[in-house]
């Protein structure tokens, strides 16, 4: 029987003028945009006092003068504060939930959403969706952006829809093999999941079904993870970066090179600064990533702190975008833990332990401290066929996964092998990391 191979890439524009304008007239559009959007978030109650001396801006050096936006910002002002238009000009609202529980509200015009679903379908052309695709969009429908975001993208492109939603896993492979999905959109730690499903259930994710392509994104995963995803299902996995202040999905994507993520530059104005000084560091060091909205109307935000960690890549990329490229987000900067004195980043983790062909789909940290020492615990789920091998075998996978580790977080680790299918699995955002010293 011949064997299914992930389809080839096509390199295709949405819009090519866009995509592939000379960095001298993106440069020339971003600071014309920038001063729209100063004058246009001048208009909020937030805004007017903060950027009341900021006059027209004639170089990005000129950005540097205008504070920060923080989360905290969205969090403790009314969510009518950011608003530059009447409420009548508003159509939509998107939230997600601070880590204090409260919401931040993202409010959109009209022509915010359109501009939106145009980028997203910008990002769905380049890795190659067109009109005959079937795509499933398995995130959730609702205040979260990763449902609506995607729909009306692939809406614009006409692709067939299938707004499945979140969860209900049993329905969602009903639905790709009757309707015969060709592309999906789905978090990392949720299609892990699902293929795990599909081999309990005695098919194959790369011979049963239809298709060829996977958006992931919504949470950090390492590039080990992909290369398990893409051998798994035999499809093309790519990276989708966006996050609920800036529009949602789409802020930068993957193209068909799968090296770095292209951010749209003539809808956002990046900066990496130093989370700690507050300085911008050099084109190429890692910091975290800070962004402007240069289009949005209902409500612009300026030198926003995303909180995500990366870095610009500075060579050009094959595909002919001139859009530049950012590093796949290492993690949030709180996403950090410190153990025995050392910062680990769960990322770190997950790049290690994927890499273990006998490694299977899902994996917990759990920190603990015991007598005044910090205790690092990585439960690994072991393909079925490892785990009931020798009681040796295991051990040596053990020591060798805990041998890796060490050398590469520091810290020695305990590492305990589990069977497929024993660790909690979530079909939204994965809670990778327990620590059980905040509790
Ligand atoms: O997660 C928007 C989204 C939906 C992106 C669907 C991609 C696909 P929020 O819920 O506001 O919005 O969460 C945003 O999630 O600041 C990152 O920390 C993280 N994140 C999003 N995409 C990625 C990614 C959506 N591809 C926060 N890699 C962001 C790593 C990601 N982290």
């Amino acid at each position: 029987m011949k064997q299914k191979q992930a389809p080839l890439l096509n390199l295709d524009f949405w819009d090519k003028d866009i995509e592939t304008l000379e960095r001298k007239k993106i440069k020339e559009l971003q600071l014309e945009n920038l001063n729209y959007s100063i004058e246009r978030a001048k208009k909020s109650e937030f805004y007017r006092e903060r950027l009341k001396n900021i006059k027209k801006i004639k170089s990005f050096e000129d950005l540097e003068k205008s504070p920060f936006t923080t989360k905290e910002d969205l969090l403790k002002n009314s969510p009518f504060d950011f608003i530059t238009t009447d409420l009548k000009n508003i159509v939509r609202v998107h939230s997600s939930s601070g880590t204090t529980g409260r919401s931040k509200y993202i409010f959109h015009t009209k022509k915010d959403i359109e501009i939106w679903a145009d980028l997203v379908a910008r990002c769905l052309y380049m890795i190659g969706m067109r009109k005959e695709d079937i795509f499933q969009n398995m995130m959730s429908y609702g205040l979260f952006t990763g449902g609506l975001g995607l729909h009306y993208g692939a809406e614009k492109i006409g692709a067939l829809i299938i707004p499945a939603g979140i969860g209900n896993t049993e329905k969602q492979i009903e639905l790709m093999r009757e309707l015969k999905t060709t592309a999906i959109h789905i978090t990392p730690s949720y299609l892990l999941y699902l293929a795990h499903y599909i081999e309990e259930i005695g098919l194959s994710p790369s011979e049963d079904f239809n298709l060829k392509i996977a958006v992931v994104g919504a949470e950090p995963y390492s590039e080990n993870t992909r290369k398990k995803l893409e051998t798994i299902f035999k499809i093309n996995v790519f990276n989708c970066y966006g996050l609920s202040e800036m529009n949602g999905p789409g802020v930068a994507f993957e193209c068909p090179y799968k090296d770095g993520l292209h951010l749209w530059e003539d809808s956002y104005y990046m900066e990496i600064i130093n989370p700690k000084t507050n300085k911008i560091v050099e084109e190429g060091e890692e910091g975290e990533l800070v962004l402007t909205t240069l289009k949005r109307e209902g409500m612009p935000l300026i030198r926003y702190r995303t909180g995500d960690l990366t870095k610009i890549i500075k060579e050009k990329c094959n595909c002919g975008r001139t859009h530049r490229r950012i590093m796949r987000i290492k993690g949030r900067v709180d996403d950090m833990f410190i153990v025995k004195g050392v910062n680990i980043f769960p990322s770190q983790i997950e790049t290690v332990i994927m890499g273990f062909p006998e490694v299977d789909k899902n994996y917990q940290i759990i920190i603990d401290r015991k007598q005044g020492l910090d205790i690092l615990t990585i439960q690994v789920e072991i393909k079925k066929e490892f785990f009931k091998g020798e009681i040796n075998e295991l051990r040596n996978l053990q020591e060798k996964i805990r041998d890796e580790l060490k050398e590469k977080i520091l810290v020695t680790p305990i590492v305990e092998l589990v069977g497929p299918g024993t660790l909690p699995t979530t079909t939204g955002k994965a809670k990778r990391v327990i620590d059980k010293r905040r509790l």
